[in-house]
């Protein structure tokens, strides 16, 4: 069957399965009920401020492609009303139109209103004036709190209505959710809790968008709305909904975790995610699953909250720049497809479980019409033979195999027939020359520069009010005498750097979860005034726990010990600068560059020091990044769009950055003459700096004797037409594909024979058929798709008969 037909075939099965939008939604015990229809739902978190407008329809229609249902995004209350009443849904926040794409595609919609989010996202999407309500006590049953959050959910709903884009109005939203997570910080709040998940509850229902609400994890989410499930591993820690009348639905599925600076990331495998997800469709009765995130994309300006970095959940199923990475994606649509097989049967069927061995387990469905579907499960972590219905089956250890008609193998969780993508980036510009770079140094305030005044160190974002990241702290020390000496600040968070007469005298820094740190530094004092300048920034602000509007972050204690003497600052009189002139006279734009007087490159880097440069965008269509990996810290703008912060200084424990390439959206750039300006706080190298394009470069795809037939060769509907079609001695072929527009260029590796490792590494065995390049190179270059079964024939002959073999191509997408 070619390919051809397959992608067809698919198609036809997501838009069966999702496409139809509007109607009725309710539920039962068993799953969403639309349009009187019982429904097994995936979908994906794709959140609309993370990408770009012009991204939005290939994000979609890769999601759609990949098997989903659903599209499920959280709103974001802080973009959306930066002023108490003012609202802004332009550009990266027009959720109607993002809506709107998503329905013209034939998917559902999935709302989290929150507007509490969470979400890695600057105060968990809470805007930040709510911090300055009298009284204010956030997420609580508190009437300022509660005040504001019912003007905003029902602005969204009302809004939402208005462009009929609920289901009930024939619109693509079938539920939507209050709150978040709302069950981890209850009890902090003793007996304000409680009512306020009621009123919540109450005040989303009574909005009445005709579709279900939901509370994630929220045991007790009072009826009608459901409570449900986020984490790893649903199909395990789930509790349940709490009445019989509710179906099991995961919220968030976690894809991976999101990464922190200093943090290495944690890779979630595609095996993992597919065993999860079935697991909770078995045991929990599951029919609804999204993952988080299915598109994670970039925290653009200032919008991570504390410590989070810029590219968000890049290890999704589409990656930061929205290519998509396989084995993952290519695997979860396998899993999809297989589910979708069985859905009816399970929806409708009687199901009985039984055990097939000390730690495998069938689960089978019925149906009216004798429709049978079954799940063997092997929870062990060594591989089992099972024996099913009369038939022999190879379990792998901890894999759950989908049999769409009792008998043959569709899929398994642990067998990864899908290719594996490489990512490349490739320099198409350096920015090495020291005469195409300018620089402003950032002034340095000293106390009397100050306008704000106070003699206790201030709390940070009650200061900054959020309109900068930085704060600077500036005092002046007396002594009669120079000495050197010691300055110790302690800071609540997150960063520090100390100037003391000008003078980088040392840096500090947090982390995640551990905010506050020491900072001691050496300093000579002259005799006299001595000009002490602290720079507090923070890298986002807090996103959740209790009480979030009583946070505290910026200095908490600064002393000096001088000699023998020790001084303790604290209560000294200080002065403020919120923020920096750059960012003031907003130097990254194109008019508020020529408010300063830039000046060449000084060729060794000083602390504090803007960079601007000009330059044409790469040609073609590939995505877009740049390489910041020879700066420190700070941010960056392109056409005075802030691509968000970048701290390269700040390694993980393998020692390594966190995050190198930061992308530059298409839309963000201009053909030619784009302005790109830097804040460096460190003392980083602008001259190398890159302009790198990211594309799929090599393929992978592997075999082998053990592997089961390749995924579903039949037509869904037709399930007793499946049952006719043997599938003897079919054998597994490798598929290759590069991107769109791209062409197999080369075969760097191809090996049919007793081959040993799989595409993350692998070697040629004893056995290997001397026609393997020359017969795969015949089938593949000059291709975009091409499919090479693991069959004698095709390579003339066995080279070792009798000896399990593989076959494994890597091919260059040119
Ligand atoms: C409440 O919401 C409405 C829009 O629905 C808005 O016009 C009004 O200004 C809001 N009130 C306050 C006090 O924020
Ligand atoms: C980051 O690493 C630290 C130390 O291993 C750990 O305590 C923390 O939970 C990690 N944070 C995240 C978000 O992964
Ligand atoms: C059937 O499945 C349920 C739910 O997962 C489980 O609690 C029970 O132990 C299973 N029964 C058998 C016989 O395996
Ligand atoms: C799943 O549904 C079946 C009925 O089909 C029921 O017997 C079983 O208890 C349910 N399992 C859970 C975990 O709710
Ligand atoms: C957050 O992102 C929006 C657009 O998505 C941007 O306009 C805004 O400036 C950012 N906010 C901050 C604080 O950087
Ligand atoms: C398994 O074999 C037994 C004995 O030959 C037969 O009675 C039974 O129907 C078979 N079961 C299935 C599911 O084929
Ligand atoms: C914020 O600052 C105001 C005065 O500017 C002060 O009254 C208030 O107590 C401060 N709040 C916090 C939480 O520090
Ligand atoms: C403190 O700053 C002022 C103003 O820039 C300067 O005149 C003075 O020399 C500085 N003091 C020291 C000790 O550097
Ligand atoms: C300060 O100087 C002393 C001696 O000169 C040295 O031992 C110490 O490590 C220095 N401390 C820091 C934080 O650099
Ligand atoms: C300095 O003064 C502050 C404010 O009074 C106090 O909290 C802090 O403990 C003092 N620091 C030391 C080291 O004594
Ligand atoms: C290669 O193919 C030719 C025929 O096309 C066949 O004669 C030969 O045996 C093959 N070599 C191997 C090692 O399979
Ligand atoms: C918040 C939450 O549900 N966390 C869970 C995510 O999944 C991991 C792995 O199963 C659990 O350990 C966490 O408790």
């Amino acid at each position: 069957m070619s390919m051809w037909w397959w992608l067809w075939w698919l198609g036809t099965v997501a838009s069966v399965s999702g496409g139809v939008s509007g109607g009725d939604v309710t539920y039962d015990g068993r799953s969403l009920i639309i349009n009187g229809q019982r429904k097994l739902l995936f979908s994906g978190s794709i959140h609309y401020p993370r990408s770009t407008p012009d991204m939005w329809p290939s994000l979609i229609s890769k999601a759609k492609q990949g098997g989903l249902d659903v599209i499920d995004t959280y709103v974001f209350w802080n973009l959306h009303e930066p002023q108490p009443g003012q609202y802004d849904f332009s550009g990266r926040r027009d959720i109607v139109s993002f809506i709107k794409e998503i329905q013209s595609q034939g998917l559902y919609v999935c709302l989290r209103i929150g507007p509490f989010i969470e979400s890695e996202w600057s105060y968990g999407g809470l805007p930040f004036w709510l911090h300055d309500v009298p009284d204010i006590v956030f997420r609580s049953d508190n009437e300022p709190f509660k005040f504001y959050m019912k003007n905003f959910t029902r602005k969204i709903v009302n809004m939402l209505k208005s462009e009929n884009l609920f289901a009930s109005q024939g619109g693509p939203i079938i539920i939507s959710q209050i709150e978040n997570e709302y069950q981890n910080v209850e009890k902090a709040f003793h007996e304000k809790g409680p009512p306020y998940v009621i009123w919540a509850a109450e005040m989303a229902v009574g909005l009445q968008t005709g579709v279900p609400w939901v509370m994630c994890k929220q045991d007790d989410a009072p009826d009608p709305v459901i409570n449900t499930c986020n984490g790893m591993k649903c199909g395990e820690t789930f509790v349940g909904p709490n009445s019989p009348n509710k179906p099991a639905l995961w919220t968030e599925n976690w894809t991976h975790f999101y990464d922190v600076y200093g943090n290495i990331t944690k890779i979630r495998s595609a095996e993992d995610i597919a065993y999860n997800v079935a697991l909770f469709i078995l045991k929990k009765n599951g029919s609804f699953i999204n993952y988080y995130m299915y598109h994670g994309g970039t925290n653009f300006g200032r919008n991570a909250s504390a410590f989070i970095i810029t590219a968000y959940y890049d290890q999704a199923p589409l990656d930061e720049y929205g290519l998509i990475r396989q084995p993952k994606w290519g695997h979860l649509k396998e899993l999809h497809a297989a589910i979708k097989l069985c859905s009816e049967t399970l929806l409708y069927g009687v199901s009985v479980n039984f055990s097939l061995g000390a730690l495998q387990e069938a689960y089978v469905f019925h149906g009216d019409l004798r429709e049978c579907a079954a799940f063997l499960v092997n929870t062990d972590v060594k591989k089992a033979l099972v024996q099913f219905q009369n038939s022999t089956y190879e379990l792998p250890p901890k894999s759950i195999s989908i049999l769409p008609d009792c008998k043959t193998v569709a899929f398994n969780t642990a067998k990864v027939n899908t290719q594996v993508n490489t990512r490349s980036r490739k320099p198409t510009m350096k920015f090495d020359s020291v005469k195409t770079w300018e620089e402003y140094q950032e002034v340095i305030p000293i106390f009397d520069d100050t306008s704000i005044r106070s003699d206790v160190l201030l709390e940070q974002m009650n200061t900054t009010k959020d309109v900068s990241d930085y704060l600077w702290y500036t005092s002046s020390f007396q002594i009669s005498e120079g000495s050197k000496s010691v300055l110790s600040v302690n800071s609540f968070g997150h960063v520090v750097h100390a100037f003391v007469n000008g003078v980088l005298t040392g840096s500090g820094h947090g982390a995640n979860r551990h905010p506050s740190f020491t900072l001691e530094t050496n300093i000579s004092l002259n005799s006299g005034a001595n000009n002490i300048s602290l720079l507090s920034a923070m890298v986002g602000l807090p996103d959740s726990g209790a009480y979030l509007e009583r946070r505290a972050a910026g200095l908490q204690t600064v002393s000096i010990q001088e000699n023998q003497e020790f001084h303790n600052l604290t209560n000294y009189s200080w002065g403020y600068q919120v923020g920096l002139v750059g960012e003031r006279l907003q130097i990254y734009t194109e008019e508020g560059s020529s408010d300063v007087q830039w000046s060449g490159l000084d060729p060794s880097p000083q602390p504090l020091t803007w960079y601007k440069i000009n330059f044409d965008a790469p040609g073609g269509t590939d995505p877009v990044a740049i390489n910041l990996g020879s700066m420190g810290k700070g941010e960056a703008w392109i056409n005075g769009q802030s691509i968000g912060r970048y701290w390269i200084s700040f390694h993980t424990p393998d020692g390594f950055p966190s995050q190198i390439w930061y992308h530059i959206p298409r839309s963000f750039l201009k053909p030619t003459n784009n302005l790109l300006v830097l804040f460096e706080e460190e003392s980083g190298n602008p001259l190398g700096i890159s302009i790198d394009t990211v594309s799929i470069t090599k393929v992978c795809g592997h075999v082998s004797d053990s592997n089961p037939p390749p995924v579903i060769s039949w037509n869904t509907q037709t399930l007793s037409q499946h049952k006719q079609k043997k599938h003897c001695g079919r054998r597994p072929k490798v598929q290759l594909s590069c991107p769109p527009k791209r062409y197999i260029s080369k075969i760097l590796f191809a090996s049919f024979g007793s081959l040993s490792g799989n595409c993350e590494g692998y070697a040629v065995g004893s056995c290997h058929s001397s026609n393997s390049t020359d017969v795969v190179e015949k089938a593949c270059v000059g291709k975009r798709r091409c499919t090479v079964p693991q069959s004698y024939k095709k390579f003339g002959g066995d080279p070792c008969p009798g000896i399990r073999k593989g076959l494994l191509i890597e091919a260059q997408c040119g």
